[in-house]
């Protein structure tokens, strides 16, 4: 068995000054540059959407961010602009070590949001990571990064669907808690059988 550590959107927008920020995000950074080295192979997401993306809410006319609205796919949240491509804010952490193995982007369709590493908002466009990782042999993942009740929590639920042992270290990670977003978050992962550690 090979193990590796998926570090999710440790992005300046979703830390404190950040257009999407997370409380306490930039606290996180320190312990996963720690938790690096325990590892055969380090992975790192990067939330990375073209301007005028269809999850901002300034690309739907009069809607507010934070609202919900019906895409072809399911019930899309609508964000703040946030992660534009080659932004300050789509950065990594500047204090974030990123000498891991692999850097994979998601979000980049303009049509579909993608908070999972495995997949797009249509549960069903991948984005290559399963391939990436079995075919390297690992077979236990463990998670960190930002947020946990969001690009966390699908990205575990799709890899523990996938077949992997997965593990989310809670204290690595920050959740940004918006209506109920971090119960029914703790209860998916329960649910679909992620250790929340
Ligand atoms: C995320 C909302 C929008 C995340 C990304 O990384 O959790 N959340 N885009
Ligand atoms: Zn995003």
């Amino acid at each position: 068995m090979s193990d590796a550590l998926i570090v999710i959107d440790v992005q300046n927008d979703f830390c404190p000054g950040g257009a999407l920020a997370v409380a306490g995000g930039d606290e996180i950074v320190a312990g996963i540059n720690a938790l690096m080295g325990d590892f055969d192979s380090v992975i790192l997401t990067q939330d990375w959407h073209p301007a005028g993306h269809s999850s901002f809410a300034s690309s739907h006319a009069g809607a507010a961010p934070m609202s919900v609205v019906d895409m072809p796919y399911g019930p899309q949240v609508l964000w703040p602009d946030h992660c534009i491509q080659g932004s300050h804010g789509a950065a990594f952490h500047n204090d974030l070590r990123v000498d891991g193995d692999l850097i994979i982007r998601k979000g980049f369709n303009p049509a579909i949001d993608s908070y999972s590493a495995f997949f797009e908002n249509d549960h069903t466009t991948p984005t290559g990571l399963e391939g990436y990782l079995r075919t390297r042999g690992i077979d236990r993942l463990v998670m960190v990064g930002l947020a946990l009740d969001f690009c966390v929590n699908y990205s575990a639920v799709d890899a523990a669907k996938l077949g992997f042992d997965v593990t989310v270290r809670r204290d690595l990670t920050r959740a940004i808690d918006f209506d109920g977003s971090l119960e029914a978050a703790l209860k998916g992962m329960a649910d679909a059988g992620v250790a929340v550690a």
